[in-house]
């Protein structure tokens, strides 16, 4: 297979491999390998052991671990105006190429063969390529044989909702303890704009009426959900001029009835995939529109801003797409689980997490502490670990920072074009990746060219390779000391 074994260096610096190292010698625990020490105050003990290894139901968690998704479940039940069912579920996935669909025993397969290569592996979801509760059957089967081979595997589910309530009780049996509802709406006449029908008792329904029982089947199922104790995460598909106000009474009424996170997501549209809103030139919203949204949002349920958009087939931390590495013509027939790296690997994170939560603490404290007031939105090109620690020309991504009277906060991403191919890089790349970067104040990298930092500059975008390998936040907090003339904190590469 070509999969390349995941280098400790390339997560998050050497210094930590060495550790590594002695860790998987010693055969030791880590002190903290129980998660107990790095638990957030705001955080109790039962929902931190579900969530500190899940990448999408904790942000900090997203530097270290990895989900996979296998695409078991392609039948659904909704018809969404931003879907043609010929790309994956635009409920967890980002509309765009077709995956290969997978029977129960070939997604065992693969699961554990990227559970062999990638150690960061804690999570299998199922979402889509239709919906994994009304294809219940082949969910169910996966998840059952999954867990006989790999036991400490979480599983996820995401999930339109119409079917939700039917399963709530087997998903609980199975220790199914994260699910995801696609809500859009909690009013019909707003669900009429966005569904045209659904598929619900062996008949069909159209307009406000299939609006109104989906409504009603999602909140069923959300109120069950939180009565067996099982997390929830809503995403919302923000649609501008239709639902974009209505998100904020979304907001709400999930809040009440106990989901954990809401994800605000931007509707990709486009007329080349042939969805009912992409050929009426629906278009969705910008970052800025984005942020502002999720802003005004904030004091409501949580709010979940590190959202990747991924494919129902995806692999591998959020940032990156492993798909391609573990398709079913380069796995082997036979497959044995061997659960060495992945442990060695939960190790490793154990304690390095622990010195990034005192870092990060140390950095919002101050800036908190220094802020009068101003804000800074800072772009990061990162590869994990929580560290500055990818070029600027590598960048497939920023994860984007804000420093402020709040402290220091992941508010999102900026997706963009590999700048650096074979070692330089096309002007009109150089332009698309400036204007992705709309509204950043620093570019912080491990290392950046003249030209690209020039370029960055006129577009009143400052970027420095100064803090290579420190912690995302105690970079910020040294770029805000800088910029505003506060004491800086000492480097932690
Ligand atoms: Fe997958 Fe979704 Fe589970 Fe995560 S994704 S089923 S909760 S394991 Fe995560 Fe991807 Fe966003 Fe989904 S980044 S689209 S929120
Ligand atoms: Fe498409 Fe998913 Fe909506 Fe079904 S629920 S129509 S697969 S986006």
């Amino acid at each position: 297979m070509a999969a390349p074994v995941i280098s400790a260096e390339s997560l998050t610096g050497a210094r930590v491999s060495e550790r590594l190292l002695v860790s998987a010698k010693s055969g030791g625990c880590a002190s903290s390998s129980c998660g107990s020490s790095t638990r957030p105050d705001d955080v109790d003990l039962v929902t931190w052991s579900k969530i500190k290894d899940h990448p999408c139901f904790s942000e900090e968690a997203h530097h270290y671990f990895a989900r996979m998704h296998v695409a078991v479940a392609p039948a659904c039940n909704v018809q969404c105006n931003y879907c043609n069912r010929k790309y994956d579920c635009a409920n967890e996935s980002r509309p765009g190429v077709v995956s290969e669909k997978l029977t129960p025993d070939q997604a065992v397969r693969k699961v554990i063969a990227v559970a062999n290569e990638v150690p960061q592996l804690s999570v299998l979801g199922i979402a889509g390529p239709g919906d994994a509760c009304y294809d219940w059957k082949k969910t169910k089967a996966t998840f059952e044989r999954v867990v006989r081979e790999i036991p400490d595997l979480r599983l996820c589910v995401s999930t339109n909702g119409l079917a939700l309530p039917d399963h709530v009780d087997e998903l609980a049996d199975m220790n199914v303890d994260h699910v995801t509802i696609t809500i859009n709406m909690v009013d019909p006449e707003i669900g009429a704009k966005i569904y045209p029908w659904i598929f619900y008792g062996h008949r069909r329904y159209y307009g406000i009426e299939a609006a109104r029982i989906l409504h009603e089947r999602q909140m069923l199922g959300l109120e069950m959900l939180s009565a067996r104790g099982i997390l929830t995460k809503i995403n919302s598909v923000m649609i501008p001029g239709v639902n974009d106000q209505h998100l904020i009474e979304v907001n709400k009424s999930v809040k009440q009835r106990g989901a954990f996170l809401h994800n605000v997501m931007p509707l990709i549209s486009d007329p080349a995939h042939g969805t009912h809103f992409g050929l009426i030139g629906q278009r969705g919203p910008n970052a800025m529109e984005m942020k502002a949204l999720q802003d005004r949002l904030e004091g409501g349920a949580k709010l979940m801003r590190h959202c990747r958009q991924c494919r129902a087939d995806a692999v591998g931390l959020l940032g990156e797409d492993r798909g391609q590495e573990f398709m079913l013509g380069q796995i082997p027939g036979e497959l044995t689980y061997d659960a060495g790296k992945r442990e060695a690997y939960r190790e490793l994170v154990a304690e390095e997490r622990r010195d990034h939560l005192a870092a990060r603490s140390e950095a919002a404290g101050a800036v908190k502490t220094a802020s009068s007031g101003k804000s800074l939105l800072i772009g990061v090109a990162t590869k994990g670990g929580g560290r500055v620690n990818e070029h600027f020309g590598h960048a497939k991504e920023f994860q984007v920072y804000e420093a402020s009277t709040r402290g220091i906060n992941f508010v999102g991403h900026r997706t963009v074009e590999q700048y650096c191919l074979g070692g330089w890089g096309e002007k009109a790349t150089l332009d698309r990746i400036t204007a992705a970067l709309e509204g950043i104040d620093v570019v912080l990298c491990v290392k950046i060219g003249d030209r690209p930092k020039e370029q960055l500059a006129a577009a009143g975008i400052r970027a420095t390779d100064a803090y290579g390998h420190d912690y995302i936040e105690t970079a910020i907090a040294a770029v805000y000391a800088a910029e505003f003339g506060v004491q800086a904190l000492a480097a932690t590469a």
